[in-house]
């Protein structure tokens, strides 16, 4: 089973990666059961474990330059349920232009294949910027531009071509997650009004007229994060306080129906289910609010 995450270069993937699978290997409590994953590669370990490791001393990754390909195994209470691979992509390529850009986009749609859900990191810088001046705080209100505004919502926009093009490949609708990263960027009801402006920009994602299955989440990797000239300054958590074990395990949970039945794929299947509370994840189906069952 593979995890694609997808997004344009720097909406924050790589990151995203090494804080998700350091807290799922410590695993997630519920209801008195430890769910974790963990890498099943020794090299792929070593690399997220310095991945993480970098960004605690204090310096963001830099952007990918290559796709890399991890694989993890499920586990409940330190056994293992089943395997599943995530892949990191290197951003530039799905708005790039050249012909290795489309080599690569060419790629990627292959892995997607074996995956019944793509989670979507949508950048919170882009969706800040595409946001109206109107809905936002004063301090970032003053960073707005006309031009700015209308190149992020062009990228927003992006998403819905990648999702049109996944489904006709797949030739079905494919579960959707999206998450809104750098959460820690937005003031309450600006984040609620980039949710909504995210219905606004997506509408065959949204829409009425599908049987699409969506979730909508926001997720940070700490309080008061900043980059400068590559330096991280702000606070870390590496906990579930940011959202960051909820994409992979909503990925999982798309996926487990093809697993199989056994016991222990359905007592994940149960305890992953617990987590999706709904003032942190909100489902969608033909456009409408859901509950996940
Ligand atoms: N404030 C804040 N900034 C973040 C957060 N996560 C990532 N960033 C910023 O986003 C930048 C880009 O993150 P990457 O993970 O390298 O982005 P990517 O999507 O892997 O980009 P490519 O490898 O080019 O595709 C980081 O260097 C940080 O400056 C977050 O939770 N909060
Ligand atoms: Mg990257």
């Amino acid at each position: 089973m593979n995890i694609c995450l997808l997004g344009l270069s720097g909406s924050g993937k790589t990151c995203y990666l090494y804080t998700a699978t350091h807290v799922l290997a410590r695993g997630v409590e519920v209801n008195g059961h430890i769910i974790s994953a963990t890498s099943s590669n020794r090299q792929q370990a070593v690399r997220l474990n310095k991945g993480i490791e970098q960004m605690a001393s204090g310096i963001w990754p830099e952007g990918s330059v290559t796709t890399m390909t991890y694989p993890f195994d499920l586990k409940i209470d330190g056994k293992s349920v089943f395997p599943f691979t995530i892949y990191d992509y290197r951003g530039g390529m799905l708005n790039g232009l050249s012909d290795e850009d489309q080599d690569d986009v060419e790629e990627i749609f292959d892995t997607f294949e074996e995956s019944s859900c793509i989670v979507i990191l949508v950048d919170g810088d882009t969706i800040m910027q595409a946001l109206e001046p109107g809905v936002l705080s004063p301090t970032h209100r003053q960073n707005v531009s006309f031009a700015a505004q209308l190149k992020a919502r062009n990228e927003v926009n992006y998403i819905e071509s990648l999702v049109k093009e996944c489904n006709e490949r797949m030739s079905r609708n494919v579960p959707i997650l999206l998450a809104i990263t750098k959460s820690d960027i937005f003031f309450p009801d600006e984040l609620d009004a980039g949710k909504r402006l995210l219905k606004e920009l997506l509408p065959s994602v949204f829409s009425l007229r599908n049987d699409m299955i969506v979730g909508i989440t926001a997720i940070t990797l700490g309080e008061d994060l900043h980059n400068e000239c590559g330096k991280l300054s702000g606070t870390l958590c590496l906990n579930t306080d940011g959202n960051v074990h909820l994409p992979i395990l909503f990925a999982l949970f798309q996926n487990i129906d093809e697993i199989g039945e056994d016991a222990d794929t359905e007592e994940a299947r149960l305890l992953i289910r617990k987590l999706f509370s709904s003032n942190k994840i909100n489902f969608y189906r033909g456009g409408k609010v859901a509950f996940i069952v």
